[in-house]
């Protein structure tokens, strides 16, 4: 058996429960000797973006990126329907927490952005060290994707995008602020970031303030696949329609914890009922098997709502699933049966 590509303290020996906190155990980026470069590079880095001044609801997803690392110690790194190990497949680091700017979202998307695009792994290295940001509300996919784009050499038209979510997060403007955790992807669009006709967005349910809130998804033909869509309607095989046809061009993948149904994630800031079950949103992940994903997001995890660390514990396995899809892209087994 080689050296594991990421290194764990041994769980037998050092108990999960016991030492300083990084996203599953994995080596904090200033740890590694040697450091990690062009020739030898990263596949992930996880970073933390504790900002949650975007909300148009109930903040508090500032503190989500600690609760997430606090309830990512009893990860483990073998993922049973991939029949892969990811800690023996990719090399991946904790490279801390962005420099937020509390007090502006617009600001904050700025600096976080330029922080996250000179992480190590960056151009020339090809492909770039990949990025996975844990928010921080949903504003922050937008400084990761800005990073993600940058990183990979400015792509025309923009990445594809997979997006679990309750809400759209196309709106123009709330409270005449452009910047916000309701807008990621309309600035997305608008910047190039991403291609908007291979834009997925899966467990989109209402109620909404007006109708008009789909059109902008709509007219650029983005692909809505609402909750009811994908349990009960053709939504599985649109997902499959539309993966097919983003192959494996390099693509995004976000993902909102109120993409759950509130039953199974209750700690988010704005919450709507009738959503995926825990067990069918780990499903609708495993089914991306094959996407090329090269960068994420978890976002909108609310710890002082999260009275058992339900919420904070399935962010921590989505980030783990989100990683085993790229582990298992890698290796050539077969799924288990
Ligand atoms: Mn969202």
């Amino acid at each position: 058996m080689p050296d594991p590509r990421t290194p764990l303290p041994d769980s037998r020996v050092s108990p999960r429960f016991a030492g300083l906190v990084t996203f599953a155990r994995y080596p904090r980026l200033t740890d590694l000797t040697p450091a990690p470069s062009a020739a030898s590079p990263l596949d992930w880095l996880i970073y933390g973006v504790p900002f949650d001044a975007g909300v148009t609801y109930r903040p508090g997803a500032r503190f989500a990126p600690r609760a997430i690392r606090d309830a990512s110690q009893y990860l483990k790194r073998y993922h049973v329907e991939h029949a892969v190990d990811i800690c023996n497949t990719l090399a991946m680091a904790d490279a801390g927490d962005a420099p937020v700017r509390p007090y502006s979202c617009r600001e904050n998307t700025q600096a976080v952005a330029a922080w996250a695009a000179a992480l190590p792994g960056g151009p020339p290295t090809n492909p770039p060290t990949r990025l996975l940001a844990l928010g921080g509300d949903h504003s922050i996919a937008l400084a990761n994707l800005r990073a993600t784009h940058t990183r990979l050499g400015a792509p025309k038209p923009g990445l594809p995008l997979i997006h679990f979510d309750a809400h759209l997060d196309t709106v123009d403007a709330v409270w005449g602020e452009q910047y916000s955790h309701a807008s990621p992807f309309i600035r997305a669009i608008e910047e190039g970031l991403i291609d908007p006709t291979r834009m997925v967005s899966l467990g989109i349910r209402g109620p909404l303030n007006t109708p008009a809130d789909l059109d902008f998804a709509r007219q650029h033909n983005a692909t809505i696949i609402t909750y009811e869509d994908w349990r009960y309607r053709n939504g599985q095989q649109t997902l499959a329609a539309a993966l097919a046809k983003i192959a494996d061009t390099p693509a995004y993948l976000t993902f909102d914890i109120d993409a759950l149904d509130p039953a199974y994630a209750p700690a988010t800031g704005t919450p709507c009922p009738g959503g995926f079950t825990t067990a069918e949103a780990l499903h609708a992940l495993r089914s991306l098997r094959g996407l090329n994903i090269a960068g994420a997001d978890v976002v909108e995890v609310l710890p002082d709502r999260d009275p058992t660390g339900t919420t904070a514990f399935l962010a921590a396995h989505i980030a783990f699933e989100i990683l085993a899809l790229d582990a298992a892209r890698r290796t050539a087994r077969p799924p288990t049966a």
